[in-house]
């Protein structure tokens, strides 16, 4: 396999973009060590037997996976002891990771699921790591709650591992979206997605329409047009997606175009939404901007929404840049 491995896409980034440091490009390639390991734990998972679920649940109140608490760990053990962190977050785990003391402490936080989608990990549908790289603060102390909680503007990288067919890294450093796949058999990345860009118009909306009922007008307005297909509205028929794990939507409509959306519906607006703001929103609107998609909560850009909580949930809607801004506009009527 020719061409440009990560690797070497990283530290030419690196020589482009003064403000890129060696800290950071090795930071990056303890990410993509850290994903390989999980790529090779999910994939031999009916294997080990460790496709089960645990008794525990997380902080979310969602029952965990044997693979949820591996990989979590993997992530952890994989970027602990580099130097390169000041401190980690994970859905997994209520609190932030502190860097163990007899580690330093380097100038980055990270943020991240370690296996989005898990409970598709049983029945063989793709799932994903989702990560976000946040400065940590001046002066290499140990990080508080707060330092986390910064808007999605802040980001210096984000990206996501997704195991599917294939093995894909994808990632932005706020210069474009680059996608890389694993040739397993030598361990390497390849760049075979080289400036993803989301199409602006699309005919594809992934939602869990399951939730219909609960969904706010606004929401409830824009899918009954696109299922109204050419005889409404709109003019033309519509396709519709849902894979339930959201690495998986948010890389079709890399590659195709798409809106994926999950609104605020009553049942869940004590919480706030589903998704969680700082390792899975966030991320995924920092790649989906960079690609030319828009993304928003509805009413609010969410990558300029001030963090309040470390596991806070928002409603997401992003994707096609003119379908999303429809949907803004119904919101704004
Ligand atoms: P539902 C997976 O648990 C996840 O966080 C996202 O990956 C996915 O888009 C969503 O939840 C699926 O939610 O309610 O359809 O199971």
């Amino acid at each position: 396999m020719s061409g440009l491995t990560l690797t070497q896409f990283i530290i030419e980034e690196q020589r482009q973009h003064a403000q890129a440091t060696e800290d950071f490009t090795l930071l990056l390639n303890d990410v993509v060590s850290a994903c390989k390991r999980i790529a090779n734990q999910v994939n031999k998972g009916a294997l080990l037997g460790t496709m089960g679920s645990l008794e525990s649940e997380n902080v979310q109140g969602e029952v965990q996976k044997q693979l949820d608490v591996i990989t979590n760990d993997v992530f952890i053990s994989s970027l602990e002891w580099s130097g390169r962190l000041a401190g980690m977050a994970s859905e997994e785990m209520e609190d932030p990771y502190a860097i163990p003391s007899h580690y330093p402490l380097g100038k980055h936080l990270i943020l991240f699921d370690p296996l989005d989608g898990s409970s598709n990990v049983n029945i063989n549908i793709s799932v994903g790591t989702i990560f976000s790289i946040l400065r940590a603060p001046a002066g290499a102390t140990r990080p508080a709650l707060q330092d986390f909680l910064q808007p999605g503007t802040q980001q210096v990288c984000a990206g996501y591992a997704l195991y599917g067919s294939s093995t894909m890294f994808v990632l932005t450093t706020g210069h474009g979206v680059n996608g890389f796949t694993l040739d397993r058999e030598i361990g390497e990345f390849y760049l075979t997605h080289p400036n993803m860009q989301i199409p602006a118009d699309t005919h594809e909306f992934a939602v869990n329409t399951s939730n219909q009922r609960h969904w706010e007008a606004p929401v409830q307005r824009y899918v009954r047009e696109c299922l109204q297909g050419k005889e409404g509205l709109r003019g033309r028929d519509f396709n519709m997606r849902w894979v339930a794990s959201m690495v998986a939507e948010i890389h079709r409509i890399l590659v195709r175009g798409g809106v994926f959306m999950y609104p605020l519906d009553s049942k869940l607006k004590d919480q706030g939404g589903k998704l969680r703001l700082l390792y899975e929103a966030n991320p995924m609107s920092f790649i989906v901007e960079q690609a030319g998609g828009v993304s928003s909560t509805g009413y609010h850009r969410i990558l300029g929404l001030q963090p309040e909580a470390l596991h806070q949930r928002v409603p997401v809607i992003l994707g096609s840049k003119n379908e999303v801004e429809r949907i803004v506009s119904y919101h704004s009527e």
